[in-house]
């Protein structure tokens, strides 16, 4: 191990009145004659598909060799693994599982629990099953059985994503809250320490970022699920950026500190900066982007996971997509939201947040 690395890691593990008289200085390391690689202060990750990690594709290359976590995008959610009541369908999450363990990186298992009703994280099947017992049974018996499929290969699951009303701090009453009670979020993370108790337990939501009320509310919710002792390891902001809407500066980093005071881990796990919709100069865009890397690593966030790899494949340029946000809508050019372009290339985006995630 490096000077460089133990030094950080000495400074890391002693209360902050002890730091002076034990740490070797930093400055050290860069006398020695092999200075180390940079190593990431946080990991950075990607939402992927099955399809384009296929050997031939390029996504394959760029994700093992810059990225050290993956997402699936859409492979693990219900709506893909749970086609009936009875039957499952793993064929995209395990090439993906497959996938992160020969490359490997983490994998961040999205989603379990979500009952946005505009989500796609419900099959039909389960929206249908309106008796309680029924849906809770059902619901308690899909975490045990996906989380047990993955056990010791997955690390971190977003067990329930969007609890929260979209642009409110209240809790959303979708079919979870309805059918299983208000606890329901418990009783997801209990089914889901039950089936791997080694496993990372999160919870996602979006916007808070944007939203001061919804980020007070998300920090009441850990408050009260860690105080009730529920199984709860981190937070996942998803970060979805829009350059029209001004990002305060210091929301991201003050809410990753009132989080982390709770006791866990926080990561920005959905992270896109659409370009403007006149084309705009992409300064703008970098700008952002070095805004939230640089809080993210600031205020001790674990992850910075982008929602997608490459710019020719982002949720935000499909048709249905565009149709169903409004600013998207006046979009005459595509969004270029990611760390690569089209042909794979590295954007200047992606050197911003590698100086971010490696700055000691
Ligand atoms: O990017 C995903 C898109 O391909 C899906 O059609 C959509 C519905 O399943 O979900 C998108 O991903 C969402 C994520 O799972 C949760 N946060 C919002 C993301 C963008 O909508």
């Amino acid at each position: 191990m490096s000077l460089h690395v133990i030094s950080v890691l000495v400074l890391s593990s002693c209360s902050s009145d002890r730091t002076t008289t034990i740490a070797p200085p930093i400055t050290t390391a860069t006398t020695t004659s092999a200075a180390p690689a940079p190593q990431r202060v946080a990991r950075l990750g990607a939402a992927v598909s099955a399809e384009r990690l296929a050997p031939a594709e390029p996504d394959a290359e760029l994700v093992a060799r810059h990225f050290d976590s993956v997402t699936p995008e859409n492979a693990m959610k219900w709506s893909t693994t749970r086609p009936s009541a009875t039957t499952w369908n793993w064929v995209g999450a395990d090439a993906i599982v497959e996938f992160a363990e020969r490359s490997g990186l983490d994998v961040r298992g999205h989603t379990l629990v979500w009952g946005q009703p505009s989500g796609n994280g419900m099959p039909a099947w389960l929206k249908e099953t309106l008796n309680p017992a029924d849906f809770t049974a059902a619901v308690l018996d899909g975490i045990d059985t996906q989380v047990t499929r993955y056990r010791g290969r997955v690390q971190r699951w977003d067990v329930v994503n969007e609890p929260f009303e979209a642009l409110s701090g209240e809790l959303q009453k979708n079919a979870f809250f309805e059918r299983m009670g208000p606890d329901y979020i418990e009783q997801a993370l209990r089914a889901a320490r039950a089936a791997d108790p080694d496993a990372e337990l999160w919870i996602n939501e979006n916007a808070t970022e944007y939203l001061p009320a919804k980020a007070d509310a998300l920090v009441e919710l850990v408050r009260g699920l860690k105080g009730r002792g529920v199984p709860l390891d981190g937070v996942g902001l998803q970060t979805h950026l829009f350059l029209d809407a001004p990002l305060p500066a210091g929301a991201i980093a003050d809410l990753i500190g009132g989080l982390r005071e709770l006791g866990v881990d926080v990561a920005l796990t959905e992270v896109d900066v659409p370009g403007g919709s006149a084309n705009r100069d992409p300064t703008a865009q970098q700008a952002l982007w070095k805004q939230v890397a640089d809080e993210c690593v600031a205020a001790g966030c674990v992850e910075l996971t982008t929602w997608g790899v490459t710019d020719a494949s982002t949720w935000l340029d499909s048709p249905t997509v565009r149709a169903g946000i409004p600013f998207l809508e006046s979009f005459t050019v595509p969004t270029r939201p990611l760390l690569f372009d089209e042909s794979g290339q590295a954007k200047p985006a992606f050197d911003i947040i590698e100086e971010a995630l490696t700055r000691r």
